[in-house]
């Protein structure tokens, strides 16, 4: 067993990032985070990777931030750890990333899992924002993001509660792209990382972005980045292979140029 904190593989045109601290269930810790955002940073730079996959093991995606590193802690001490440039640092991640999720994503881990822009899960996962129970709130973007995906009443019984949910309920809600079984959960991931790693990587970009964009920002201010990266994207070397493809009837071949 390594004892690296995340452990790094690729397959083809997929970036695979495993979490790896199972004593602590993948505790958040800022040098777990650290490991997390250098990694997550190497892929996004290296030109052969498309898509990345971020997973824990069967029992734990990630059990939320290392409350033995809080538990002292004052607000200073918080502040001046600044895990928030972690977490901003993942935001600048321009290629699409995949939660595999199975077991336990509690707190920052449910968090991490909503950084990513899809979510797939075992029948064994379990989401929740367990940090009422602690005397805290999540600090991560869980009071926002989880208000964003499964509306401000679903969201506020989780953050209220600190209950979690099941992975079908966070299916129903919209937290999930897929359940599968836990035997799957892997692969399914995989196979939707290599499904969007053979689309033209310019416009996956830009689709992506648009996206987010509308997500954080009005539906006006949304609707801008769209139309631009739209009329952009007939710049691309991709635009025209694509059509073209699509006229030859013969599959395309995309370059991300
Ligand atoms: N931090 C540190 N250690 C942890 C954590 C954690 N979050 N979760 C589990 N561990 C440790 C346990 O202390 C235990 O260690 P040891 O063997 O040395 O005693 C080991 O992992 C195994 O854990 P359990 O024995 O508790 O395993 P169980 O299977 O009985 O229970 C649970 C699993 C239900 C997941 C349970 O461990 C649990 O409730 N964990 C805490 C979950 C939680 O409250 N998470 C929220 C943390 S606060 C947070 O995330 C705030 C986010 C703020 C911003 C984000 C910054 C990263």
């Amino acid at each position: 067993m390594s004892n690296q904190l995340v452990i790094l593989d690729t397959e083809e045109a997929v970036g695979i990032i495993t979490l790896n601290r199972p004593d602590k269930l993948n505790a958040l810790s800022p040098e777990m985070l650290a490991a997390i955002c250098d990694a997550l940073e190497g892929l996004d730079a290296s030109p052969e990777i498309r898509v990345i996959v971020i997973t824990g093991s069967p029992r734990v995606f990630a059990a939320g931030a290392d409350i033995q590193a809080m538990a002292q802690a004052s607000a200073a001490d918080i502040e001046a750890v600044n895990t928030r440039s972690y977490w901003l640092r993942m935001r600048q991640i321009n290629k699409p990333i995949i939660a595999a999720v199975s077991g336990y994503a509690f707190g920052g881990g449910c968090e991490l899992a909503m950084q990513c822009d899809l979510i797939i899960a075992s029948e064994t996962a379990r989401f929740a924002q367990p940090e009422i129970k602690l005397g805290i709130i999540p600090g991560a973007g869980g009071t926002q993001r989880l208000a964003k995906a499964i509306g401000p009443y679903k969201a506020m019984e989780m953050l209220l509660t600190g209950e979690p949910v099941s992975a079908q309920a966070a299916f129903d809600a919209g937290l999930v792209n897929r359940v599968v079984p836990v035997e799957r959960y892997f692969d399914e991931a995989k196979e939707l990382a290599r499904t969007i790693a053979v689309r033209p990587p310019v416009a996956v970009r830009m689709a992506r972005q648009a996206l987010r964009h509308g997500v954080e920002h009005t539906l006006q201010q949304g609707l801008e980045v769209e139309r631009r990266n739209f009329v952009s994207l007939f710049d691309t070397q991709d635009q025209a292979e694509g059509m073209q493809a699509f006229l030859d009837k013969r599959p395309p071949k995309f370059k991300g140029k």
